[in-house]
């Protein structure tokens, strides 16, 4: 089986002096960058959204479609992904989770893939890795969370430790990228 690497939203606008930017998140780009080598296949979202969508009465203005926020961080070694789910696409929900991705189809890919393992990183983790790595694992996928890898927006403090607690509650595994 393709060990496979799933990057959530590693894109300019949650990244520091972005639209959502969490300030830290840029501390994951070269951590990501050197586990990729390790990979068969490197797959990641995009947070990909309407200008008129109703997750922007939540939340601050980002990731719009075709704009620059919403691009890979430079720093990213995004050469090397092999295919890019855009979800969050409709005007009237948030689509947090990979899952819901209109340009493609994740379960179905990973499924023609015969992939049945995943390791995931990326943004955010209380919000789009949470979804997405809770979807995997009801779609029975077997998941390991690189934590070292991750970063959250924590609205409240502590939210992205509460989020890692309740992906290892539905089945996740904790690994770190030095594990890998
Ligand atoms: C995300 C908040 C709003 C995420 C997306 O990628 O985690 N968070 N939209
Ligand atoms: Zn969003």
């Amino acid at each position: 089986m393709k060990k496979t690497l799933f990057i959530v939203d590693l894109q300019r606008d949650f990244c520091a002096g972005g639209a959502l930017g969490i300030p830290t998140a840029d501390a994951i780009i070269p951590i990501i960058n050197a586990i990729i080598p390790k990979y068969d296949l490197v797959l990641a979202s995009k947070d990909w959204h309407p200008f008129n969508t109703v997750h922007f009465e939540k939340w601050p203005v980002h990731c719009v479609a075709e704009t620059s926020g919403a691009d890979f961080h430079k720093n990213l070694h995004s050469d090397r992904i092999d295919h890019v789910f855009l979800k969050g696409t409709y005007n009237r929900d948030d689509g947090y989770s990979a899952f819901e991705a209109t340009n493609s189809h994740l379960n179905t890919y990973l499924k023609d893939h015969g992939i049945t393992e995943i390791d995931v990183c990326g943004l955010a983790t209380d919000y789009c890795v949470r979804a997405t790595t809770i979807d995997a694992l009801n779609h029975g996928y077997k998941v390991r969370l690189i934590t070292d890898a991750m970063d959250g927006v924590n609205l409240s403090p502590g939210d992205a430790d509460r989020a890692i607690d309740d992906m290892v509650q539905a089945g996740a595994t904790l690994i770190t990228s030095s594990e890998i």
